[in-house]
Formats: structure tokens, C-alpha cells, sequence
């Protein structure tokens, strides 16, 4: 391992340091002060190098914020959160510790198979423990969020994605009728520069959403049919298919056979579900609108999941691989979150463009278990190069490889670890 190496593996760990609260981690501290679903599964995959328990207790605690009604939710509000926008006050909801009223990729299952795969010793009540809440949060994916025409799953929020700001869901966006709000004040504005955020048109919509859901005391089933948002997400259909997967082989392990069918049953529905985000018209798995019934026109960093996911029909493989050959010839740095060709791509702003550390990691490992080793490498040397430019950021500009939004952060040095150094 090179010095240069040497020294970032280092700073990896600075940073999982840094930014650990005991049994939990913030994303970045400042712009993030709280602990993030899908943030907290990726950091338990850092953690894994240097404290096997303190990786386990990320999972484990990140269970524990469960919803009676088997929701995982996306933010939970542990410690010091003032500074954090929208807080408890604004999602209203009566739990100890507050949550926000969404949730998240389901990353967690996955993440979970990793460490029963490399810890040394896991006590297996608490696993089985584990593995029951997880379980019953895919059911509850299925029961609140599947769209029934598609076959794939709904989000009801824009952050319910992970992918925030995605160009793809302007459509949705665009349908949501503005509340009264009360003036507020935007936290991250004070930690990253406008230009690399959502805008106040997209805030004051997130903040609607949040007002319509809370009338409705979060009652999940009417929101995935109600909620004035409503979009079919290729990136978290193929995060819980591939998460299914991942359960079903622990469930399995441990004799939860029950459980496991049921698994089963949702793999197929997922399965149909993917393959009926195929977009004829640009030959890619794209996002879809449920209410307009039409699917969105452009090809975002999730459209490249199916090898994760585990569906890799050979005509799919094919338009994929040649959009991944097109774009990275239009790119310096794969794999930006939209197709830089599209008249929406934004070079630097948030989940507009950018590349995010994990999703390269989700892409290249898919790659690499179908095969396509060459470009898995791509993925990774790509991710391993920004980090040497730039540093550990929460994502990059991928025509020059500089570093934007939050610094220090979490995931990225959590994936560094896990992957781009040990493929
Ligand atoms: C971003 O999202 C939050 C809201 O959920 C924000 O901008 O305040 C997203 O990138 C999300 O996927 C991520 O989990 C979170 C923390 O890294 O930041």
C-alpha cells in the first residue's frame, strides 16, 4: 500500500471517529447531526475494520428506533440536534427518542449479512432479534409502499428516496399544492454553499409534504396512496431487493423458515417490479409516476442497480452497459446521480449530478458478481481516485472530481474502508 494510501486509510478512520456518538454515528458533524437510516448501515461496514461490537451496536441500536407499525425510520433524533432542519417540532411525532415520519433504503439487511459474514463471534439471540425487526420492516415496505401496478416500491417524500433532489422527481414535485407555512430557517445553508442544495422552491415543498403527513398522524398506508408526492423509485426497489435477498439467507440460517417464504414472495413481486421500470423509449430502468402514469425521460445513477439487484436480463445488461460506456466518456469521475447529456444534469448541486461514494459502491459490486469486472474496476478506481483529489466528502463534481456538500464524512470513509481499498 502506498504512503498516500496509508494515509487516507488513516484519516478514514479519523473520521468514523469524529463523528461516533457512542452507539450511533452522525452522517458529518454540522450539516448532520443526527443519526440517518441508510447512513448508519454504511457505517457499520467502516466500523467493522477497527471495532466489530461498535459495528454491530450501529445495526442493532438502529433497530431499536423501530415503529410499533414495523417502520425503520430515516432520521432518528439522538443527542445534540438542534442543529438540524426540520426538526421534532416539525414532524410532530410522539416517540422517545423523535423520529422524522418516513423512512429509507433499506440497506440495512444487507449490511447486517456483511458482519455475520466477517465478525468473529455474534451472540445469536441478539442477531435473531435483529433479524425479526428487519423482517418486519420488509413487510411493512410491502404493505405501505409497494405501487400494486408496477410491482415496485413508491416513495412518499423525496428524502424517503436517499436521492433527495433527483431530477427525477420534478414531475411529482411539481403537484404539490404549497401550505401556509410558517417562516422557517434552513440549517444546512449554514455549512454548504446554495449552489450545491435543493433550492427554497424544493424546501417549501419537502416542508408541505411534511405538514400533510403529520395531519394525517403518519398513518402510513393512506400515504402511500395519498401523500401529495408519489414516484416509483428504481433506487430503493433494487436496494430492497437486493436486501431481500440478503435477509432471506440469514432467515434461513437461523431456521426462520416462515419467514423466509415470505421473503421469497416479495423477491418475485420485486423482480416483476424492476423489470417493469424498463423505459422502452431510453432503454433503461428509469423512475415512474404512478398518478400521470408515464415514466420520467432521464437515467440516474440507479438505473445501473439491476446487477445489484440481482435481475440482469441479457438485453438489459446490454442498453446498460452502452449508457455506462456513453456516460463515462462524457464524465471524468463514474458515476454521476444523472446522466450529464440530460438538460437537467447540474455538475455540483446535490443529487443533481454528482457522484456519492456508496452508490459507486452498490454499482461496482453488482458489476463485479455478473462478471463485468472491468468496469467493476472502473467503479472502483474512479471512487478511489476522488478521495486522493479530494478527500472524504459527502459527494463530488464529476467533470473535475472536487469535493462538495458536507466534509468528513461518514459513508465515504466507512465505503473507502470496505471497498475501495479490499474490492
Ligand atoms: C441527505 O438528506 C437529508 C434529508 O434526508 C438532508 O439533505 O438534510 C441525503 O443525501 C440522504 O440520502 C442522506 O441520508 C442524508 C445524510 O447523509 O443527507
Amino acid at each position: 500500500m502506498s504512503n498516500t494510501t496509508e494515509h487516507l486509510k488513516k484519516s478514514a478512520f479519523e473520521i468514523l471517529k469524529q463523528n461516533d456518538r457512542g452507539e450511533y454515528s452522525v452522517p458529518t458533524r454540522g450539516l448532520y447531526p443526527v443519526q440517518f437510516n441508510w447512513d448508519s448501515a454504511f457505517a457499520a461496514l467502516g466500523y467493522l475494520w477497527s471495532n466489530q461490537n461498535r459495528a454491530w451496536r450501529e445495526l442493532e441500536l438502529l433497530t431499536e428506533a423501530q415503529w410499533p407499525d414495523g417502520m425503520i425510520p430515516h432520521i432518528i433524533f439522538r443527542g445534540e440536534h438542534e442543529g438540524y432542519f426540520p426538526g421534532p417540532a416539525v414532524w410532530r411525532i410522539p416517540s422517545t427518542p423523535p423520529t422524522s415520519g418516513i423512512t429509507q433504503p433499506p440497506f440495512l439487511a444487507t449490511a447486517l449479512r456483511h458482519l455475520v459474514e466477517n465478525c468473529d463471534t455474534l451472540e445469536t439471540p441478539r442477531v435473531v432479534a435483529v433479524l425479526k425487526r428487519i423482517h418486519r420492516w420488509h413487510c411493512w415496505f410491502m404493505e405501505n409502499r409497494l405501487d400494486d401496478n408496477s410491482g415496485a416500491i413508491r416513495v412518499v417524500h423525496p428524502w424517503e428516496s436517499g436521492r433527495d433532489n433527483l431530477v427525477d422527481w420534478n414531475q411529482g414535485m411539481l403537484r404539490i399544492p404549497l401550505t401556509d407555512l410558517e417562516e422557517y430557517q434552513r440549517r444546512d445553508l449554514e455549512h454548504v454553499k446554495a449552489a450545491q442544495r435543493p433550492g427554497k422552491m424544493e424546501y417549501d415543498r419537502y416542508l408541505s409534504i411534511i405538514k400533510f403527513c403529520a395531519d394525517l398522524q403518519w398513518d402510513q398506508k393512506a400515504l402511500g396512496k395519498v401523500s401529495p408526492f408519489l414516484m416509483v423509485d428504481p433506487g430503493i426497489t433494487a436496494i430492497l431487493l437486493r436486501a431481500n435477498r440478503d435477509l432471506k439467507y440469514l432467515l434461513e440460517i437461523h431456521q426462520l423458515i416462515k419467514e423466509s417464504e415470505q421473503i421469497s414472495g416479495f423477491i418475485g413481486t420485486l423482480e416483476k417490479g424492476w423489470r417493469n421500470l424498463w423505459n422502452p423509449k431510453i432503454k433503461a430502468i428509469t423512475a415512474y409516476d404512478p398518478i400521470e402514469q408515464k415514466w420520467v425521460d432521464g437515467i440516474s445513477s440507479a438505473s445501473f442497480l439491476g446487477p445489484y439487484a440481482g435481475v440482469h436480463d441479457a438485453f438489459m445488461t446490454t442498453a446498460t452497459l452502452e449508457h455506462f460506456d456513453r456516460i463515462r466518456n462524457q464524465v471524468k469521475y463514474l458515476m454521476p446521480s444523472y446522466d450529464p447529456e440530460h438538460p437537467s444534469f447540474e455538475a455540483d448541486r446535490y443529487w443533481r449530478g454528482p457522484v456519492w461514494l456508496m452508490i459507486n459502491r452498490l454499482i461496482g459490486k453488482g458489476f463485479a458478481e455478473i462478471g463485468e469486472t472491468e468496469r467493476a474496476e472502473i467503479m472502483r478506481q474512479d471512487s478511489l481516485a476522488l478521495v486522493q483529489q479530494s478527500g472524504f466528502c459527502e459527494y463530488y463534481n464529476p467533470l473535475n472530481g472536487v469535493g462538495l456538500g458536507g466534509k468528513s464524512f461518514t459513508w465515504t470513509a466507512a465505503v473507502f474502508l470496505d471497498w475501495v481499498l479490499a474490492l
